[in-house]
């Protein structure tokens, strides 16, 4: 079998740290596993495969040789070296904001829309989506198909995990310091994050909105290639340290009925149905960390319109909603093009 030289950019970060891991766990076919992050790290190793590998500092010169790179070191890192790594002939998965609507770019989720990576070429760069986004639509792809979406109302609630390691680190000293009765310090978040809820991620923009809502807007229509789908978002910080949760409002063209849709679900691949409000059986953040899959159920009727439904939509923001999406991504690369 074909082995590939890969580098993680942004080795040492939250996402990137989940890419080591998940190339390992999925016996991904590495030659040789370069790791980049800032000159910070220089000096550190992290063990892959048994082999304890030293971090190197991002730089133009790091991609020579390279087949293959998979990126989380922040937009403004990945604006600037993905197109230079894409010249030295290194396909490039970018999970940062960087890139996803760019119309040459893929934006893609292999269990809805595998065969958009084929348009890789054009930049050589493809699109990780935003992880809300990710979970929303592997949920949403087979109930399309079914009964076409007109309309998505989407309200979530995100780990601090998705902002980083900074902010893992900024809920676990506020929750120790409110136990201990000290000063509650907030540097990740604008407010305190522990034992609160802020609707805030990402920066607002003129329209009211955050960038994190219009990404789940834009990204939406352009992995289920369907621009009259409607989607509106109100993006929550919760503190919840992996796994995002979300209730999702869907309005179809059809009529679908919650038994419909569970039976659907049940066979969409990426998708575990977890319904059974009798026995207090629904998804949950705590069950989805670590776990591959994203998890549904709350399935019910949405009673105020023709055709509506109402679910709960979780999983492990940081494996599906970033790192296992971007290996899967690199693993379509390998089975079909490179
Ligand atoms: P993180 O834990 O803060 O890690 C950031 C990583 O980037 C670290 O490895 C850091 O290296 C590296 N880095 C920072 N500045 C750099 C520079 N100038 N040159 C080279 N490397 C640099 O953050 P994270 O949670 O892993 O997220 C990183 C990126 O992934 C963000 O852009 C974020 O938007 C994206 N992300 C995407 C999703 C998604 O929705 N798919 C989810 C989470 C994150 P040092 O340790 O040396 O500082
Ligand atoms: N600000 O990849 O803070 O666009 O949770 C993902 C997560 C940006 C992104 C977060 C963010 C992204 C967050």
């Amino acid at each position: 079998m074909k082995e590939y030289t890969v580098a993680v950019a942004g080795a040492t970060g939250a996402v990137g740290n989940e890419m080591i891991k998940t190339l390992e766990q999925r016996k991904f076919p590495v030659k040789t596993l370069k790791l980049l992050a800032s000159s910070r790290s220089v000096g550190k190793t992290i063990s892959f495969r048994g082999e304890e590998i030293k971090v190197e500092e991002l730089n133009e010169n790091s991609f020579k040789g390279v087949d293959i790179g998979l990126f989380s070191p922040g937009g403004s890192v990945s604006l600037k070296f993905a197109p230079i790594a894409a010249a030295s002939g290194c396909v490039v998965v970018d999970n940062t904001s960087a890139f996803r609507m760019d119309p040459d770019v893929p934006l893609v989720v292999p269990e809805v829309n595998e065969d958009a990576i084929k348009n890789y070429k054009k930049k050589g760069i493809i699109a990780n989506p935003n992880c809300s986004t990710i979970q929303m639509v592997v949920v949403l792809k087979p109930l399309h198909d079914a009964a076409k979406i007109k309309r998505v109302v989407v309200s979530t609630y995100q780990a601090v995990s998705g902002t980083g390691k900074k902010a893992i680190h900024e809920l676990e000293q506020q929750i120790l310091a409110i136990y201990a009765n000290k000063k509650v310090e907030n540097k990740v978040y604008p407010y305190q994050i522990a034992f609160n809820c802020l609707p805030h991620i990402d920066s607002f923009i003129e329209n009211g909105y955050t960038k994190e809502e219009m990404k789940m807007v834009n990204e939406t229509k352009k992995i289920l290639e369907d621009d009259s789908i409607a989607v509106t978002a109100t993006t929550v910080r919760v503190p919840v340290f992996y796994g995002h949760s979300e209730s999702v409002n869907i309005e179809f063209e059809r009529e679908i009925t919650p038994d419909e849709a569970r039976k659907i679900l049940k066979k969409a691949p990426g998708v575990k149905v977890v319904d059974d409000p009798s026995k207090n059986l629904y998804p949950l953040a705590i069950h989805a960390a670590g776990k591959d899959d994203t998890f549904v159920g709350r399935i019910r009727k949405d009673e105020s319109i023709a055709h509506g439904l109402n679910m709960w939509i979780v999983a492990d923001n940081i494996r599906k909603g970033a790192a296992l999406n971007a290996v899967q991504i690199a693993e379509v690369l390998i089975k079909k093009y490179l």
